[in-house]
C-alpha cells in the first residue's frame, strides 16, 4: 500500500446530530432511503464482503477505489489510516461514518437481514462471520507477508494446520447443521457470504487452486460456496466489469506483493 503523509485527515465520530438522533434516523430509516459510499481498494481482502453486501441488497450506494496518489497525498480521510470506510447519508442531512471492516459488514447484515431470525442467531451468525474473518488474517500474517526464504514452508504450514484445522471445524459445525448450504438455520446469513468472500480471495493468491483444492475436499463448506453462487441478487454484480476489474487487480496485487524482500523484513525488526 501506498505511504500516507503525517498529516492525513481523519474523520471524527462526532456528529452534529445526537446519538438518540442518529439512532432513530437508522431505526425509522428504510435503506431504500439511505445512501451507502464505501471506499476500499480494489483488491479481495477485508473490506470486499461489504461490496457484496451492498450488492446483495440492491441499495443505492457508490464504491469508491481512491488511487494510491490520492491515498499518498492525504486526500482520504479515515479514522485509522485504513480503509474500509462506510458513510451513510440519511434524511435530514445525517451522515454516519464507520469504519472497522466487522463494523460495517455486521451493520450492513443487519440492515439486509443477514443476521438470523432472533438474537440467538445472530450471535452465531457472528461467531463463524468472526473465525471465517479471522482465518483471512491469518493467510496474510502465515504466507503471504512472510520473507522470500520462508514462503513455501509458510504455506506448507498454513495448509497443514491453520487452514486444515478450520476447514475440518466449519465442516463439523455446517455438517451439524445438516449440510445444506447455510452456517445457521436454513436461509442466507453474513456468514455464508463471508465464508464465499474468502473463497474468492483465496482463488486470487499465487497459490490459488492448491487453497481452492483444499476447500473442495470438505463437502459441506463447498456447499455454502456453491449456495451462494446460486444467490440470484448477485449474478449481476458478479458479472459486471466492476467485479472483474476487483478480481484482476486482486490477482495483480497479490502476486507483486506478496513477495517480501530479505532486507525489508530485517529492517521492520530493527
Ligand atoms: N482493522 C481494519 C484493518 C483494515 C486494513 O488493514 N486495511 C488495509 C488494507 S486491507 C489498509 O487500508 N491499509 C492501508 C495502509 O496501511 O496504508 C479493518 O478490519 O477494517
Amino acid at each position: 500500500m501506498a505511504v500516507q503523509p503525517a498529516n492525513r485527515p481523519k474523520f471524527s465520530f462526532q456528529s452534529k446530530h445526537s446519538s438518540q438522533a442518529i439512532s432513530a434516523i437508522l431505526a425509522e430509516t428504510d435503506n431504500k432511503d439511505l445512501f451507502f459510499s464505501l471506499s476500499y481498494w480494489e483488491i479481495a481482502a477485508v473490506g470486499s464482503t461489504a461490496r457484496d453486501l451492498l450488492e446483495y441488497a440492491g441499495v443505492k450506494h457508490e464504491k469508491l477505489a481512491p488511487s494510491y496518489a490520492d491515498w499518498s497525498a492525504g486526500k482520504v480521510p479515515t479514522a485509522f489510516s485504513v480503509m474500509p470506510i462506510l458513510k451513510v447519508k440519511g434524511p435530514d442531512g445525517m451522515e454516519i461514518d464507520m469504519a472497522e471492516s466487522e463494523v460495517i459488514d455486521t451493520f450492513l447484515a443487519e440492515r439486509f437481514g443477514l443476521l438470523g431470525n432472533n438474537a440467538w442467531e445472530s450471535m452465531t451468525i457472528r461467531t463463524f462471520y468472526s473465525n471465517i474473518h479471522y482465518l483471512r488474517e491469518r493467510s496474510y500474517t502465515e504466507t503471504l507477508w512472510v520473507v522470500d526464504s520462508e514462503k513455501k514452508k509458510a504455506k506448507d504450514q498454513f495448509f497443514s494446520s491453520t487452514l486444515r484445522k478450520f476447514l475440518e471445524d466449519h465442516e463439523f459445525h455446517l455438517q451439524e447443521n445438516g449440510c445444506n448450504g447455510h452456517y445457521v438455520g436454513d436461509k442466507l446469513s453474513l456468514a455464508d457470504l463471508h465464508l464465499s468472500n474468502i473463497v474468492h480471495f483465496f482463488s486470487t493468491v499465487p497459490w490459488a487452486k492448491e487453497a481452492l483444492d483444499e476447500f473442495k475436499k470438505y463437502e459441506a463448506v463447498w456447499k455454502v460456496k456453491e449456495m451462494v453462487d446460486g444467490v440470484r441478487q448477485l449474478d449481476a454484480w458478479r458479472a459486471s466489469a466492476e467485479f472483474k476489474r476487483y478480481e484482476e487487480s486482486s490477482i495483480d496485487y497479490y502476486a507483486k506483493n506478496c513477495t517480501v524482500p530479505e532486507d525489508a523484513a530485517k529492517a521492520k525488526e530493527e
